[in-house]
């Protein structure tokens, strides 16, 4: 059975909030605060505009999405959660098979307060990291889907601060003020996970953030979506149905991308992908750089999975609070008391796989899930390459490469995960990170191509428009003042 959506209200919804006074209300209270934040955050001239965006109305699979012009300050940041499933029950741990969980269980409310908190924070951070992108979009279509990307993550900020106001009391309060007051890169206040305090300096940045960091927000959304803990599940499987534009616009913007660069080659018949300057000179990114933005990326985005090896993961687990990727589809007791997984370790400074109780390595599974979720992407762009005749592969490094989380961390590690010298290690890093002078070289393509219809000079345009549109549609009718 659906909820009926409350559209009508300030803050859209489907979970009666007209007639949940206290909730009401201190969302009320909250949402100023968040609007100045968008508003402070977000160029000006950006907020004027009218944007052609998909707003969530429904949680109807077939039409929960309506498309139209809109400001982003007036967008419509609603709190929605899937439909609730008759009889539920916790998927896994020492509570499988019990009742789920319609209030928060007193003796897993830490934990489950920090979870949220956790998922909470990364959801503005990723707009700080993104605002300023706006103004060297490469087109209006990709200025659209950044905006789009943009204003959904602010719409998960609102589910998590929905879940700590409804469940959490003034503990609750503070931190829905807390994830606000939290900025990335800030010195004083970070945001809580790593990536989310790096730059998105360009445009390919953010297409590779979409797709390996945005897909870590996939994984752990299904993570969280098998929870126990009902109210979190649906909303997190709801949050799902957004996601997977966010990865779309990744993989694709890489591939468009990537495709460019072959054409210019082709037209300027160059053969070899390592005649960096000849191929910059086209005004297009070099497969390698392509390649040091992936490596720097995907590791980052590993990061992201915590210890290999966790007691946290193996506690929040075992309550029934955080499941596996695809917990219901898994053929096993879903208690895990008695098996084993295989994890990264080092021996003698060499990465070794060995066995550990499964319940431990609940992060590495999901990371495992996650690796095998993101090669499909690296396998399409690897076709895109091999059709315009070119020999280059892209590749995921190995995942000792880059690590600043987990077993890896304390050693230097190159791409095919050999351990390195410092010595080796300073001067291979040159071709397996992105470069200052590979972020200059990218910055001078920066610039804005507003016209629609038009795309930068080192991007391809897309196969097919947002909403069935046509190529020279106006995703963005800007208002520059
Ligand atoms: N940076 O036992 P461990 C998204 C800390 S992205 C800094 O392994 P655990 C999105 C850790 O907190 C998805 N610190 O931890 C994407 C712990 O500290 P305490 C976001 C880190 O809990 C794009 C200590 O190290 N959602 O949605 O097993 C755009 C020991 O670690 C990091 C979630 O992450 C790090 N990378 O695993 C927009 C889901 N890693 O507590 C949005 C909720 C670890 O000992 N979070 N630490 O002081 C979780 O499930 C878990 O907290 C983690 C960490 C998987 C993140
Ligand atoms: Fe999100
Ligand atoms: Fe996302």
């Amino acid at each position: 059975m659906l909820d009926i959506v409350e559209y009508d209200t300030l803050i859209p919804n489907n979970v009666s909030l007209s007639s949940d006074r206290r909730v009401l209300k201190a969302l009320e209270k909250w949402h100023p605060g968040y609007i100045n934040w968008w508003n402070d955050l977000i160029p000006r001239q950006f907020q004027e505009s009218l944007v052609y965006l998909r707003t969530a109305v429904s949680v109807d699979p077939k039409g929960w999405a309506k498309f139209d012009y809109v400001k982003m300050p007036e967008y419509r940041w609603g709190i929605l959660l899937a439909p609730q499933v008759e009889d539920r029950k916790i998927p896994c741990g020492e509570h499988a098979g019990e009742p789920a969980w319609q209030e928060v269980p007193g003796e897993y409310r830490a934990m489950l307060r920090r979870l949220i908190v956790i998922q909470g924070d990364t959801e503005p951070a990723s707009v700080e990291q993104q605002r300023h992108l706006g103004l060297t979009a490469p087109s209006l279509y990709d200025m659209r889907n950044l905006f789009q990307v943009n204003v959904e993550e602010g719409r998960h900020l609102w589910a998590m601060v929905y879940l700590l106001q409804k469940y959490f009391g003034a503990d609750g309060r503070e931190e829905a003020d807390d994830l606000l007051r939290r900025q990335s890169g800030s010195e004083e206040a970070p945001r809580m996970l790593g990536a989310f305090n790096e730059e998105t300096p360009d445009w390919l940045s953010f297409f590779m953030f979409t797709y390996f960091t945005d897909r870590d927000g996939k994984m752990q959304l299904e993570a969280l979506a098998q929870s126990g803990f009902d109210p979190l599940s649906r909303t997190c499987r709801f949050m799902l149905t957004e996601e997977a534009h966010h990865m779309f616009v990744g993989e694709t913007g890489v591939g468009r991308t990537i495709q460019r660069t072959c054409e210019a080659m082709k037209e300027a018949g160059i053969e070899d992908p390592y005649e960096i300057e000849k191929i910059r000179a086209l005004g297009v990114i070099d497969l390698p750089t392509i390649q040091k933005k992936l490596n720097l990326h995907y590791t980052l985005s590993l990061d992201l999975f915590g210890q290999e090896v966790s007691t946290n993961a193996a506690n929040s687990f075992n309550a029934g609070i955080k499941g596996r990727y695809m917990e219901h589809r898994l053929d096993d007791d879903h208690k895990l008391q008695s098996d084993s997984y295989v994890v990264w370790q080092l021996e003698d400074d060499k990465p070794v796989q060995r066995e550990v109780p499964a319940l431990t390595a609940i992060n590495m599974r999901l990371r495992d899930d996650y690796t095998r979720d993101a090669a499909g992407g690296v396998s399409r762009w690897n076709k895109i390459i091999e059709k315009e005749g070119i020999n280059f592969e892209m590749k995921l490094p190995h995942e000792s490469f880059n690590r600043k989380i987990g077993v890896f961390s304390d050693k230097l590690f190159n791409p095919e995960g050999k351990l390195v010298s410092g010595a080796e290690y300073d001067q291979g890093a040159k071709n397996w990170l992105p470069t200052h002078a590979d972020g200059d070289f990218i910055q001078s393509l920066m610039k804005p191509c507003y016209e629609p219809g038009k795309y930068a000079s080192w991007i391809a345009s897309p196969k097919v428009g947002i909403d069935n549109k046509p190529g020279d549609f106006e995703y963005v009718k800007l208002h520059m003042a």
